[in-house]
């Protein structure tokens, strides 16, 4: 028998979603932070195997919508719990889960498992769930993987929804550019990474490397300040470390010019909210 469906992975930011999702693929699909709402997309991550395919989709964390960004990443979760065949509701382990929350869960309208996660940790609290997990040591992916498969519907003869090669639906482009917004996630602080997002301006190869300019979208000039850096250090960092993953990703030598450009409360606007790719 063959098993193949599609597992929505949602939960509050910084639940550990994203962590989860890359743990079970084995590979780097969706960028992960300490800080939250990092996610803004549905993210695809696929794990196939001789008599299954798992396609998980990674979601924005679940939170009250202030701008429109907020709302466009609000629908995108909306649409990745309709349509699909399980949920994996996540639950960091350090915290307890509000009446709010709970009110949340029994209102989807698909099959709920409630996960767990960060048990790696101190502090972890008792509350009812169906598994406990941390994808940092991957203690119990096994068995999630078994109650995730128990769940997807079954198929006579071979039934792969994606093509076995690709773990994930983005882009290369999508990728790195994710990247870049990691690293900079990880650089700055406070009130900033929530206004910052990625266009991918140029992307070409030729026999030398892979050429890519890349826009680092912001609110304001302070902002721009902060990214840039003193001396252009902070900048510099981010473009080091993200041409480093672009290198392995696309295992050629790559070029990579980041830009700063200020978009005027871009999160605010659905218009550049779209031509962003959100
Ligand atoms: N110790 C530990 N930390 C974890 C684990 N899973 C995730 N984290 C950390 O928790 C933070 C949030 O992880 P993400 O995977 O980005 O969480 P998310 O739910 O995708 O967050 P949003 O995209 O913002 O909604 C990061 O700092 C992760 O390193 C785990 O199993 N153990
Ligand atoms: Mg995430």
């Amino acid at each position: 028998m063959f098993r193949a469906g599609y597992v929505a992975v949602v939960g509050l930011a910084n639940a550990g979603k994203s962590s989860l999702v890359n743990a079970l693929v084995g590979e780097k699909v969706a960028i992960i932070s300490s800080k939250p709402q990092t996610t803004r997309d549905n993210i695809l991550g696929i794990v196939s195997g001789k008599d299954y395919q798992i396609v998980l989709v990674d979601t924005p964390g679940v939170h009250h919508s202030k701008n429109a960004l907020d709302k466009t990443m609000m629908k995108n979760v909306r649409s990745a719990v309709s349509g699909v065949d399980l949920i994996l509701y996540l639950i960091d382990g350090a915290t307890v889960p509000s009446s709010e929350e709970k009110e949340y869960i029994k209102h989807l309208e698909v099959p709920t498992k409630i996960i767990k996660t960060k048990i790696d940790l101190k502090g972890i609290k008792n509350f009812d769930c169906d598994l406990e997990i941390s994808s940092k040591t991957g203690q119990n992916l096994d068995k999630l993987k078994d109650m995730i498969l128990e769940n997807l519907p079954q198929y006579e003869h071979e039934h792969y929804i994606f093509d076995k090669e690709y773990y994930t639906d983005k882009s290369v482009k999508f990728l790195i550019g994710e990247e870049i917004r990691e690293k900079a996630l990880l650089h700055l602080h406070q009130e900033l990474p929530h206004g910052v997002a990625v266009e991918i301006t140029r992307f070409f190869e030729d026999d030398r490397a892979v050429h890519i300019d890349a826009d680092l979208v912001c609110e304001n000039e302070r902002h721009k300040g902060m990214i840039i850096g003193k001396g252009g250090q902070t900048l510099k960092k981010i473009g080091t470390e993200a041409r480093a993953y672009a290198e392995e990703l696309l295992n050629k030598k790559v070029i990579l010019k980041i830009f700063v450009r200020v978009e005027k409360n871009w999160r605010d606007r659905p218009d550049k909210i779209k031509s962003l790719g959100y």
